[in-house]
């Protein structure tokens, strides 16, 4: 900025100066200094002004003086949108698949020191979502983004909510999970620890809980029976136990029966020995019915099988309902 003195005819200071030099606008002769050249100073300084509105305040420090300019310019950094979404991420309760949960709100604010412009709202996968953002958001205005979650499987379903415009952090991207729930109930058996007589090779019974159809247990070769099972934790109410084999597989029948035990050493019989049919027209999948019993450990026992001289299961689902 430029000043000129008018009162006691002094090179001016101003209050947020940095440097003050002869300037460049020349000197001449003012009111109340008739013989004094005035001198215009030109004051130069540099400051970083925080988002919105300012003002700026002079403060002579006696007399008066002119202001004849005053002039602003861009500093290195220039204006830019942020917005910030809170909170980062979201998880869901868990959501019966097919059904819609109650909406969760995210708030998000335009934190930056220029208006942003909002070129598209979306949430992907599982997740849907209205909002109140419209297409601009000025510096320091909030809208706010609900969310709701319907899964469309079971399991763990992850998502985003995508905010995409001008800002320099686009895309603002929240973070979005939660589980889908069978609508027939929960696969206690998922995760859990497993045992068996016996496995073959890179098969071990770990994966029948691990919730790929395609990795699956088998047992030592030519040598029935053998037996898999899965430990619960705890004694769980069941009256449904899933058996699947890879769903690719060719078709093969297996002899087996279904046990259960509190202590893992006394076992009941919970389902009778017979034949089943894993037949890849059904998914090579097999569901056991039987009364409800509460049990911590169930054991499938497996007599034989037309399609290999083993047990072979890839998933032991035991369901809640
Ligand atoms: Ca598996």
């Amino acid at each position: 900025m430029r000043v000129r003195s008018t009162g006691r005819c002094r090179t001016g200071r101003a209050a947020v100066q940095s440097a003050v030099g002869q300037g460049a606008g020349g000197g001449e002769r003012g009111g109340g200094c008739d013989d004094v050249v005035q001198t215009w100073g030109t004051a130069t300084t540099q400051v970083t002004l925080p988002a919105g509105r300012q003002i700026l305040t002079l403060d002579q420090d006696s007399g008066g003086w002119n202001i004849n300019h005053l002039g602003f310019t861009a500093g290195s950094g220039s204006p830019q949108a942020t917005l910030t979404a809170s909170p980062g991420s979201l998880t869901f309760a868990d959501q019966a698949v097919n059904t819609t949960s109650a909406a969760r709100t995210v708030t998000v604010a335009s934190s930056g020191t220029a208006t942003a412009s909002l070129a598209g709202v979306t949430a992907g996968g599982d997740f849907a979502q209205t909002n109140t953002c419209g297409t601009t958001l000025a510096v320091g205005a909030n809208c706010t983004v609900s969310v709701t979650f319907g899964p469309t499987a079971a399991g763990t379903r992850t998502g985003a909510l995508t905010l995409t415009g001008n800002q320099s952090n686009s895309p603002t991207t929240v973070g979005l999970s939660g589980t889908g729930t069978d609508s027939a109930g929960t696969n206690l058996a998922a995760g859990k620890p497993t045992s068996e007589s016996s496995h073959t090779d890179v098969y071990p019974s770990s994966n029948v809980t691990d919730g790929n159809q395609n990795s699956y247990w088998e047992s030592a070769n030519n040598r029935f029976s053998q037996w898999v099972q899965v430990d619960l934790g705890s004694a769980r109410s069941t009256s449904r136990v899933v058996l699947q084999l890879p769903a690719g597989w060719g078709a093969r029948t297996q002899t087996l029966t279904l046990g259960g035990s509190t202590d893992g050493t006394t076992f009941t019989t919970l389902k009778s020995s017979a034949t089943y049919t894993f037949d890849p027209s059904a998914r090579n999948t097999v569901t056991l019915t039987f009364p409800a019993s509460a049990q911590r450990y169930y054991r499938v026992t497996i007599a034989a099988n037309t399609g290999w001289p083993a047990g072979q299961v890839s998933e032991f689902q035991i369901w809640s309902a």
